[in-house]
């Protein structure tokens, strides 16, 4: 399946993908696109040999106009899917529309805990002792999609927000390409109701990645 992945920044989750679609995951990245001129994913993808483009928020007025040309621009690669890994910018109505059912997004908290930014501060200044990552369709409500797989970290004693956030990020780079497979393959998606379905069965809840069966893992 033909991607175009989002990046603002370092891109771990890129590289993660990058790594899968060697070894057997079944997508194409056929673009990479960031907002940020010198975000490291854009130097990870050019190694990979994959085309980057740059499309500076700060280059337009507004965000209708900024998400028309992202739009414009991501149409060009006919992508089957847009995955959002570590993108920055909140997306308007009409882009989400354009791409919904086929866009995702990975967080780095349990969704519905701790929407918006700067998880990792606040879910230590909450005191909980546990946390985690979450793949989410992307929808019009900020970090409100529906839920598809979650990955739980212990929240230990002495740790920092950069601490936290390098434990959540390799429980990250292991559900995002999961969902990303389950996506390709043809086996997860939005029904008429907007509830994710995986293998024709309703996602109620969040899978969870140490729950997954051996015919889920696939
Ligand atoms: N857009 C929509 N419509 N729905 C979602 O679920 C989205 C989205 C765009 C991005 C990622 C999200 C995250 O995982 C995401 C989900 C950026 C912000 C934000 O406040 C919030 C959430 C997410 C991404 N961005 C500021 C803005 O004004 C800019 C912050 C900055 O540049 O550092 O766009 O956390
Ligand atoms: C990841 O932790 C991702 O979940 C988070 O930013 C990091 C990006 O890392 N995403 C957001 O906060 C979206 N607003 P990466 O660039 O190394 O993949």
């Amino acid at each position: 399946m033909p991607v175009v992945v989002l990046i603002s920044g370092s891109g771990s989750n890129l590289q993660a993908l990058i790594d899968g679609a060697r070894t057997g995951l079944p997508i194409e990245i056929r673009a990479v696109v960031s907002n940020e001129p010198d975000a490291f994913g854009l130097e990870r993808a050019r190694r990979a040999g994959i085309a980057t483009r740059v499309l500076n928020h700060r280059d337009f007025t507004s965000r209708e106009d900024y998400d028309i040309a992202l739009a414009t621009l991501i149409d060009q690669y006919e992508p089957g899917m847009v995955i959002l890994a570590g993108f920055m910018r909140i997306l308007t109505p009409a882009f989400v529309a354009r791409f919904q059912g086929r866009m995702f997004n990975i967080h780095p908290s349990l969704l519905p805990e701790f929407r918006g930014l700067h998880t990792h501060e606040r879910v230590l200044e909450s005191g909980k002792t546990v946390h985690g990552a979450s793949v989410h369709f992307v929808t019009e409500e900020l970090d409100g999609g529906p839920l598809v797989l979650q990955a739980r970290v212990p929240v230990k004693p002495g740790d920092d927000p950069n601490r936290l956030a390098a434990r959540v990020l390799i429980q990250e780079h292991r559900i995002y390409p999961q969902v990303v497979r389950w996506f390709a393959q043809g086996r997860l998606r939005l029904d008429a109701e907007g509830r994710p379905r995986l293998d024709g069965q309703v996602l109620d809840q969040p899978l969870q990645l140490d729950a997954l069966t051996p015919e889920q893992t696939h």
